[in-house]
């Protein structure tokens, strides 16, 4: 193949022949779809796959190194966020990050390992905004399985051109500076690679690295590993006094309590899902999935309120 069949866009630094590359002579005109067995790819180089996600990936970094909102946890409160943000102010730059490498949380199961989802009345009119099938028992719904409102969700925010999910990253750290009020305000995330994150014991010098937004939104889930991180980094720098520590389960407080308390808990940090249960020492509901939902949108309200203020 000639060099620009290798680079669309750029000259590379060492010049590729076809005798140093030992490749086939293909080009995009040789694909072939075909299913008795002639099946033909079109051609490409190895180093064209690298380069095309490391451009985008690394570009991505570099533009959202200043974000408008970062949301951290892409649970179901996360993810509900995101799409209600996403679709009702497109202008903003919405940045996702989640530790694990599947988006979803506790979200691709209802409860005890089971698949199907339990949603309260009102919260199955998200659910109909999404187009997620499901069976009406009258106070509640269920969706056949929990997997099915999860991809749903997390294929409509994807696709969204003013939101970005990084994957696989921790958020590490918080930002906290003075305001010009002199009050202390969360103005970004310092994250890391997960797995990075995960072996600061082990290995030696692996800084983080930084995204400020004027609005960060924490849905880390409940205590755990993982979970929690924000309210729990709140109480080690002394923003907030101590956990409230989560409850036990009561779904008919729990639930309500979570969608109304969610809020900016301090100036920059809005909390939503069940790492508010830990912050406000709330019940937890268990496997019903409204309450995520609504805290999730509810947390989507609250950072549209800070930038219309
Ligand atoms: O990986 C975590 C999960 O996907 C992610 N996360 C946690 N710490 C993080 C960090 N950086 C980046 N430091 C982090 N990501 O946050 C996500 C939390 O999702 P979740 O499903 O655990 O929480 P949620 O609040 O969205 O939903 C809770 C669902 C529950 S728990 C519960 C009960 O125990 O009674 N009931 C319900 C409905």
């Amino acid at each position: 193949p000639s060099v620009s069949v290798l680079t669309q866009t750029e000259e590379p630094s060492v010049q590729f022949t076809k005798a140093n590359l030992k490749t086939e002579n293909g080009t995009a005109a040789d694909a072939v779809e075909d299913y008795n067995g002639n099946y033909k790819f079109a051609h490409i180089e190895e180093a064209q796959v690298s380069r095309a996600m490391i451009k985008r990936y690394f570009n991505t970094m570099y533009e959202r190194a200043v974000s408008d909102v970062v949301i951290i946890g892409a649970g179901s409160a996360g993810l509900s966020c995101a799409y209600h943000l996403g679709k009702t102010r497109p202008e903003l730059k919405i940045t996702i990050i989640e530790a694990n490498v599947a988006p979803g949380g506790g979200a691709w199961l209802g409860g005890q390992l089971m698949t199907p989802m339990v949603v309260r009345k009102p919260a199955h009119r998200f659910l109909e905004e999404l187009g997620v099938p499901f069976e009406d028992e009258g106070p509640f719904v269920v969706v056949k399985h929990a997997a099915l409102f999860t991809s749903t969700i997390l294929s409509k925010v994807l696709a969204m051109p003013n939101i970005v999910m990084m994957n696989a990253t921790a958020v590490e750290d918080l930002i906290i500076r003075e305001d010009f009020q002199g009050r202390q305000r969360v103005s970004g995330v310092v994250t890391n690679w997960t797995l990075v994150a995960l072996n600061h014991d082990t290995q030696s010098c692996m800084d983080p690295n930084v995204i400020t937004a004027p609005v960060i939104i924490t849905a880390t889930g409940h205590d755990g590993p993982m979970g929690a991180f924000s309210a729990k980094r709140m109480v080690s720098t002394g923003l907030l006094k101590e956990l409230g520590n989560m409850r036990g389960l009561d779904m008919n407080r729990s639930e309500p309590a979570i969608v109304n308390g969610t809020r900016e808990v301090v100036p920059g940090l809005i909390m939503a899902g069940m790492e508010l249960s830990e912050h406000d020492g709330a019940n937890r509901m268990g496997p019903t999935f409204g309450g995520m939902m609504g805290s999730g949108i509810k947390a989507a309200v609250e950072a549209i309120r800070i930038f219309e203020t």
